[in-house]
């Protein structure tokens, strides 16, 4: 699963900076302009692009950037180094494409795309070209505490891993969120931390529908009840629950042979006023993953700019990721244990 070792990528940016465009400025797009126009070091905003001309302009005037209405034009601009992609998943597939093909690195927020055929078509598209170029917005792999947890599973201090215990609390859903979706948007997450902690592919996977939580919409299943299965035989449950209606609570629990260990807990500060104890819940993830996102763009804009290309997750996570959720779906419609078929890496893993 490690990244093959492929020529490298001519430096887009050379030694100024790397000019950037921003496609899609919803509420994570206009985080990352925020983030590419006043935080990243070495990294220019310049265009940002959206199919709503309105919001686009007023996102433009706000960094004093320019707006391109069209993605696609955004992507073929001739002042445009590098593209962050941050549209809907849907879009997804045909914006990387355009990238690859203009030879843009990409940094494309997850999903890589939709369903495991455009994802292979990514994963077949940049093999073709010889080069990483694309890497997806798994920023959870940037979180300190992941990265410790990844260092002590690799470390076999505690043994071989048995389970990993996921919990994947949010405080309410954005309207229009599907059954479909707990597993395609939420869950991704926890199919991505699970091939990165454990650096294995997940072979089967289990969707259970427990009772329908009263905070949940007309007609989501939430919460839902996932179980993962590795190569190796480890077990992995998410108990993922998307309208708590308290705030966002990520965990894991590794339990290994000779230990466990557990990452999550939010024990910043804790204090203790009257009668009460305790810390702050994070309100939502660009609380609680904020420091990653700001690792993750850096770290990227960082590979782009010494040629590197990629430094992190890359299309194969991606597609990986979008084939274990596909089979989620169908567990998920059909009540049935499902095996997860990858088929061959291109040029082998
Ligand atoms: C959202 O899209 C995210 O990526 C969050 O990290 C996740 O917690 C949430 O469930 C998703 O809807």
């Amino acid at each position: 699963m490690s990244t093959a070792t492929a020529p490298r990528a001519p430096r887009p940016g050379g030694d100024r900076d790397l000019r950037v465009a921003v496609l899609g400025v919803g509420a994570m797009g206009q985080d990352h302009a925020r983030r590419l126009a006043r935080l990243t070091r070495g990294t220019q905003l310049v265009v940002v692009s959206d199919v709503d001309a309105a919001r686009t302009d007023a996102v433009a005037a706000e960094f004093g950037v320019r707006a391109v209405h069209d993605p696609v034009a955004a992507v073929h601009d001739p002042d445009v180094d590098a593209v962050v992609i941050a549209t809907p998943g849907s879009t997804h597939e045909g914006l990387v494409l355009e990238a690859l093909a203009a030879g843009k690195p990409t940094l494309c927020e997850k999903p890589l795309t939709t369903s495991p055929a455009t994802a292979r078509r990514i994963v077949d598209a940049e093999h073709a070209l010889g080069r990483p170029l694309v890497q997806v917005g798994f920023m959870r792999r940037f979180d300190a505490e992941y990265e410790r947890l990844r260092a002590l599973v690799a470390s076999r201090e505690l043994g071989r891993p048995l389970f990993l215990h996921c919990v994947h609390r949010n405080a309410s859903t954005p309207p229009n969120f599907s059954s479909e979706m707990l597993v395609l948007d939420s869950v991704v997450h926890e199919v991505d931390v699970t091939r990165f902690l454990l650096d294995e592919e997940v072979t089967a996977v289990t969707v259970l529908t427990p009772r329908r939580s009263a905070t949940a919409p007309e007609g989501l299943q939430d919460p839902q009840f996932v179980l993962l299965e590795t190569e190796s035989g480890t077990l992995v449950d998410v108990e993922v629950f998307v309208n708590t209606t308290t705030g966002y609570v990520v965990r894991t629990e590794l339990v290994a042979e000779r230990g466990s260990a557990q990452i999550g807990l939010g024990v910043g500060l804790v204090q203790q006023s009257g009668t009460g104890w305790g810390g702050a819940v994070a309100p939502g993830f660009k609380e609680r993953f904020g420091a990653a996102y700001d690792t993750q763009v850096q770290r990227w804009a960082d590979a782009v700019r010494s040629g590197a290309g990629v430094d992190g997750p890359g299309v194969w996570d991606g597609y990986a990721a979008a084939a274990v959720c596909a089979a989620g779906v169908e567990s998920l419609r059909t009540g049935r244990r499902v095996e997860v078929d990858l088929g061959a890496r291109p040029g082998g893993a």
